[in-house]
């Protein structure tokens, strides 16, 4: 009997030492294009899931790690998921020659390995599909595909475009695009989820590490890396590094893997907040038009482009802080320091593959020099460490580079759900006030995972109302209201497109166990909390560019440079 997702599977039964126990039996067979040969010869069968020879379908359930993709993204359970080492090590050892996006970390292999499963050459003549191309940063490679469906689920339960759908093709359940268009013509928003929750690489993201290293051995080249927010809590559970370490440490890598430059775009989120915050101010003493969404997510500005064009007006005109940095690295770093821009390759690095997408936007080029002229996931920079051959141990931590040395704590809190609005906020409150906020800084109500968080702030009388979104489902509601012209409850609302916010990207490596996310969202808050400076306008280094570069804040070459406009 085979059902369901087993349908792609053929298993061969080549034997079975029956007893009535079912203690012992052997089987050949294929999973996708994964091989296996299987024996089982464990005292009882009572330690694999429900197993049956009968039961063929189950091999599916069997080759999945046992746990929900829900479970495997959020904190909500004790599940473990364990493997052998050594007999993962053989298996790794097979698999790293073929060259696979989860030769690292395929969950397929690790419980094959945990159940005894050995991998051998090809049993199966399937033909080949080619690999699919439709989407200039994600290739299906159906080939590989298991079809488990935790991509389909990835899509419309952890982000919520729901795009994605079983397809039957030749015979074969494929998973392609519910409406049948080329992913990139769909409601995709490119946050990469359905590529993270592929448990054996047959989704994976185009890799942008070879255009790297080859600027980075061009002499005529100058190349510049930034790193995003969220990838210190990476650089943290990675290498196990306490938070006060992880951002040097950070820069460290940066410095091993031989950048000319290093710079920490908590700095650009700083410039964000300055941006975005005076922006908001202004809508709310103009009345112009409220609430204001802030735009520094691209999954989010995808997602409002595509499906609902109407909510634009809504958006803030602000750049993310990837692209503020990479215009201002272009030209005003390129300015001070002599340096053509052409010669200049500038690097961004994180947790996001909706970011790839972002940089390679058109309008954020000009006269056909890219502002970021390529993006690294952390998972890309941890692997350009191993092809190097570089150990933790050789790494030297280091100081980020003038001129965008300085950070504040607040510009490392983007990296966490609510971390925008908080920081923002610290600004807002002052400016309204007039007057310096000193102990009410931390604002606990709109930080965590809850998919909407709210907070009212009194300000000398105002009302700022604040709303907290992440995962791309929840905020539906609220985008209902405002379509409709009713008061939706908030002046300013903050949307990541993934839940928990960039601590969650698909660009960091999935979490393997429970807890993981809490554990990066606390380095960032930890981090903040004993910054020597806490609020984004207070930043020196900001304040120095304004006075050299930009003017004021919202100025004509700030708009020039550090805002956008979009495109339904
Ligand atoms: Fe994020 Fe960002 S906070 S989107 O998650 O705003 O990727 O870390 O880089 O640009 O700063 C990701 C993280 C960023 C941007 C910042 C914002
Ligand atoms: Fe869905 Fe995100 Fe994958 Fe696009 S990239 S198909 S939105 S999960």
């Amino acid at each position: 009997c085979v059902t369901g997702p087993a349908t792609v599977i053929q298993a061969v039964a080549a034997g079975r030492q029956a007893s009535d126990a079912m203690d012992s039996f052997i089987m050949k067979g294929y999973i996708g294009e994964h091989n296996i040969d299987y024996s089982c010869s464990r005292g009882s069968m009572e330690d694999l899931p429900k197993w049956e020879f009968e039961e063929m379908p189950n091999i599916a359930r069997l080759a999945m790690p046992a746990l929900s993709l829900a479970e495997r993204k959020g904190n909500f359970t004790e599940v473990e998921l364990g493997y052998d080492e050594q007999t993962a090590k053989v298996e790794a050892a097979r698999c790293l020659t073929c060259g696979c996006a989860e030769r690292y970390s395929c969950d397929l292999r690790k419980e094959a390995s945990r159940h005894d499963i050995e991998y051998k050459e090809p049993l199966h003549d399937r033909p080949y599909i080619p690999v699919v191309e439709d989407h200039p940063f994600i290739v299906r490679d159906h080939n590989k595909c298991i079809s488990c469906g935790l991509c389909i689920t990835a899509c419309s339960e952890i982000e919520g475009p729901d795009v994605l759908a079983y397809q039957i093709k030749q015979g074969r359940q494929l998973v392609g695009t519910k409406s049948g268009l080329p992913l990139a013509e769909t409601d995709c928003v490119s946050c990469g989820q359905c590529v993270n929750a592929c448990p054996c690489g047959a989704l994976d993201i185009r890799s942008e590490k070879g255009k790297v290293f080859r600027a980075i051995s061009d002499p005529n080249k100058v190349v510049v890396g930034f790193v995003a927010p969220a990838v210190r809590s990476l650089v943290s559970s990675h290498f196990g590094i306490p938070f006060d370490e992880a951002t040097s440490f950070m820069a460290g890598i940066l410095k091993k893997l031989e950048f000319d430059k290093v710079f920490d775009f908590s700095f650009a989120a700083d410039l964000t907040i300055v941006e975005e915050t005076t922006e908001f101010l202004s809508r709310v003493a103009e009345k112009g038009i409220l609430p204001q969404f802030t735009s520094c997510c691209p999954g989010w500005v995808n997602f409002v482009e595509r499906r609902y064009p109407q909510l634009i007006p809504h958006l803030s005109t602000c750049k993310s802080p990837q692209q503020m940095m990479g215009a201002t690295v272009k030209n005003h770093f390129a300015k001070i320091s002599g340096i053509d821009k052409k010669d200049l390759y500038v690097v961004s690095i994180v947790p996001c593959i909706a970011k790839k997408y972002e940089a390679a936007r058109p309008e954020f080029a000009s006269g056909g020099i890219r502002d970021v002229d390529a993006v690294l996931t952390s998972n890309e920079m941890l692997e350009m460490l191993d092809l190097k051959r570089i150990a933790a141990a050789e790494i030297v931590p280091s100081e980020f580079d003038d001129p965008y040395k300085r950070v504040s704590g607040a510009g490392v809190l983007f990296g966490a759900s609510g971390g925008v609005a908080e920081a923002s906020l610290r600004m807002a409150v002052e400016r309204i006030t007039g007057n310096a906020l000193v102990d009410q800084l931390d604002f606990q109500e709109i930080r965590g995972f809850k998919g909407i968080k709210e907070a009212t702030v009194e300000a000398k009388g105002k009302k700022v109302r604040v709303a907290v979104v992440s995962g791309l489902k929840n905020v539906e509601s609220i985008i209902e209201k405002v379509i409709q012209g009713e008061d939706a409850g908030y002046d300013l609302i903050e949307v990541m497109a993934c839940p928990g916010g960039c601590i969650c990207g698909a660009g960091h490596p999935v979490p393997e166990k429970a807890g993981i996310l809490v554990e990066r969202q606390q380095v960032l808050v930890d981090i903040d909390k004993t910054s020597e400076c806490r609020k984004s306008q207070e930043n020196s280094d900001i304040i120095r560019l304004y006075a050299e570069f930009y003017g004021t804040a919202n100025s004509h070459l700030a708009h020039e440079l550090l805002h956008t406009k979009y495109v339904p």
